[in-house]
Order: structure tokens, then C-alpha cells, then sequence
């Protein structure tokens, strides 16, 4: 903790294209953070090969999320922006986690069962561990709060476990963090079945929308998103879709979905829909301008890059070697 602020830790997977779900429901929230907190936000590489990845458009995608969180407003000279394998002690806390984690305990997980269901040729033990080496990101940085979406609820309270039992032997070693769920955003919900999550790994495009998706696009997805046939702009679960809708306007207007309802009131699907695209638009247009001018600024970023690691690699470090000493580790010779 500096400055006797809380310590905030997060971290996103360059995998896929990024959706409005990722923008709204966690990116969004960790910009407005940025001032009350010490932050850390990660591009967690080390997590993404748990699935088979291209080398050239992993190291692409995971260099542009890092210039997306830059372009959400994380300012990176106050928070730490980096990557997860430029800090080593990311992956030599999760071994050591490892031995303090069961089998039944990770064999529980429903993203594992999930994402072993889907990826059957391929069930590494990286996969199953995926859970401990999060723990460690969370862990190293002694964070307080960790911004996530709802659906990563189950990742931290199994990290809250491993730090309690680590710490029930060894002393207060580690900072028991609590989960921080926003709630504009929370859910977004996929264009084409409202009852389903907007996913980056969704196989049809028209059920997200990505954050780099022109203007036109954005409204023909809008145009074409699943609603229902009572004809009445209404927020509840008889009406998932137009609630999705709502909410998304909600959340990139700042509105209450009651102002919304009255504003919409007798009102047709069809200008809601226009209002929702335009809405968004207003939304990820200063994001992709902001995107692509710091695309262009290499220097700038490579600095970012390389600076931020060493801030990172120091906060850790020191948590590492605690945890070293702990367990009984030779010290090091200075
Ligand atoms: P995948 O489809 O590949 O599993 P994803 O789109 O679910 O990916 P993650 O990389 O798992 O995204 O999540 C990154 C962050 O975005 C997490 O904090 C997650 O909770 C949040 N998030 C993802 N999808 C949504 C959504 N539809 N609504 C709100 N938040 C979301
Ligand atoms: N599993 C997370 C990504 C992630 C993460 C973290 C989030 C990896 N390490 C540490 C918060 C803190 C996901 O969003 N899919």
C-alpha cells in the first residue's frame, strides 16, 4: 500500500477480439478506479496459452490490449500497466502456490469443466492449474479489491482460500483480497440470445459487438438484435432482450434505467435500437481514435512497456522473496 491507498489488482486475457461486455463490465470500471487506488492491470499472456495460440497474433493482440487500456483512460505513469510474463515471479509464486492447492479443489472449477468441454484435444495441466497462477497475479501485489466480472467470482474465492491456508501456516504473508463487482455492465448479454453473456468467443459476429467495429456495423448489429414480440419497451426477465438493451444504454449514457423507461415510453423498438447504437458509438469512437493514435506513438509504448515492468517486478519481487523465506528457501547472498 503507498500513499495508504488500497491496492487494486486486475487482469484481461489477450485472446479474441475485445466486445462492448469487456469494455463495459470490466475495462470501463478499472479507468475510473485509477485515482482512489494503486492499480495494477495485467495482460495476463502466461493464462492464454492454457489454449493453443498463433505466437505472431498472440504477441499482436496481447501488445494492442495493452495500448486499449491506455486508450480507456488508465493513465500509465499512475497505474502499472504490464505483462504478465515480463514480471518472473508471476510464474514462481503460482508453483509455489501449486503445492499448497488440492486436485479436488481445482477439479471444481466450472471454467475448467467449461473450457476442457470445448477444448478436448487439448486439456494441459496448465488449464487446470489456471486458478493458482491468477491467485499469484492477485497475491504478489498484496491487492485489497480485484475488478472482475461476475463469472470470475469462483477464481477468487479459491485465491482467498489458498492465501488463508498459506497464511494459517506461515503468518500474514498475503493480503485476503475481496472481489469488486461494477454494477453498470455487470452482464452484457449476447445480441442474438439475450439469455447468454456477450462473448469474445462467440462463434456469431452479429451477437457482439467489438470494440473496433465501425459505426455502421455497430448499427446493423443493433438493427438486427433479438427482442420479443410484446411490443412495449418494458425491463424485467419477461423481456431479456430490450432489458439488455436498456442496460447498455444505461451504462455508456450514466442513466437510470427508470429515466430511460420514461424516456422510451410508447415508444418503438426500432428508435430504441437506433438510440442503443448511437449510444454505443458515442461511446468506442474516442476509444478507437485513441487506439489508433497510439498505435502509431512505438517509442511511447515501448517505454510504457519496459518502465512498467520494472515497477511491477519491484512490488512483486518483494512479496516473492517473503514468500521464499517462509518456506524455508536458502536466502539469497547479497
Ligand atoms: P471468452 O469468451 O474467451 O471466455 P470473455 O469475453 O468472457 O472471454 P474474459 O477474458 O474471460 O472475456 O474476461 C475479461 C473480463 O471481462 C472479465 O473481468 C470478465 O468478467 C469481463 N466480461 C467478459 N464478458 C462480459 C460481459 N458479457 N459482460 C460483462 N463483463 C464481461
Ligand atoms: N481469469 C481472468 C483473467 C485474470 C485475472 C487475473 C483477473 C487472470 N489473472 C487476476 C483478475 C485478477 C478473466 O477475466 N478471464
Amino acid at each position: 500500500m503507498l500513499d495508504g491507498k488500497k491496492v487494486i489488482f486486475s487482469g484481461m486475457q489477450a485472446t479474441g477480439n475485445l466486445t462492448l461486455g469487456n469494455y463495459l463490465g470490466a475495462l470501463k470500471n478499472w479507468a475510473q478506479l485509477t485515482d482512489e487506488y494503486e492499480c495494477y492491470y495485467c495482460v495476463v499472456d502466461e493464462h492464454s496459452i492454457t489454449i493453443r495460440q498463433d505466437p505472431a497474433v498472440l504477441r499482436k493482440r496481447a501488445r494492442a490490449l495493452l495500448i486499449l487500456y491506455i486508450a480507456a483512460g488508465i493513465d500509465p505513469e499512475k497505474s502499472v500497466l504490464y505483462f504478465q510474463s515480463h514480471v518472473s515471479a508471476h510464474a514462481e509464486l503460482a508453483w509455489i502456490l501449486n503445492c499448497y492447492t488440492y486436485m479436488g479443489e481445482m477439479s471444481r472449477m466450472t471454467q475448467f469443466k467449461d473450457k476442457s468441454a470445448k477444448h478436448e484435444d487439448n486439456i494441459n495441466v496448465g488449464l487446470f492449474a489456471y486458478p493458482v497462477l491468477m491467485a499469484a497475479d492477485i497475491l504478489l501485489y498484496q491487492a485489497d479489491l480485484v475488478p472482475v466480472g461476475i463469472d470470475q467470482k469462483q477464481h477468487l474465492e479459491i485465491c482467498r482460500d489458498i492465501a488463508e491456508r498459506f497464511n494459517n501456516i506461515y503468518g500474514d504473508v498475503f493480503t485476503i483480497p475481496d472481489g469488486y463487482y461494477g454494477s453498470t455492465g455487470a452482464k452484457v448479454m449476447s445480441l442474438q440470445n439475450p439469455e447468454k453473456k456477450m462473448s469474445k468467443s462467440d462463434e456469431n459476429p452479429n451477437a457482439s459487438i467489438y470494440l473496433m467495429d465501425d459505426t455502421d456495423t455497430i448499427m446493423r448489429k443493433f438493427k438486427r438484435a433479438v427482442t420479443d414480440s410484446l411490443g412495449v419497451i418494458g425491463y424485467g426477465p419477461e423481456q431479456p432482450g430490450i432489458s439488455n438493451l436498456i442496460d447498455i444504454y444505461c451504462a455508456c449514457t450514466g442513466k437510470k434505467v427508470e429515466e430511460a423507461l420514461k424516456e422510451f415510453d410508447g415508444r418503438g423498438y426500432g428508435e430504441l435500437k437506433m438510440a442503443v447504437g448511437e449510444a454505443v458509438c458515442g461511446q468506442l469512437a474516442p476509444l478507437q481514435a485513441e487506439v489508433a493514435r497510439l498505435t502509431k506513438e512505438k517509442d511511447y509504448i515501448d517505454r510504457i512497456i519496459k518502465n512498467n515492468a520494472e515497477r511491477a517486478a519491484y512490488t512483486a519481487g518483494k512479496t516473492l522473496r517473503k514468500v521464499q523465506h517462509k518456506i524455508g528457501f536458502p536466502d539469497r547472498i547479497r
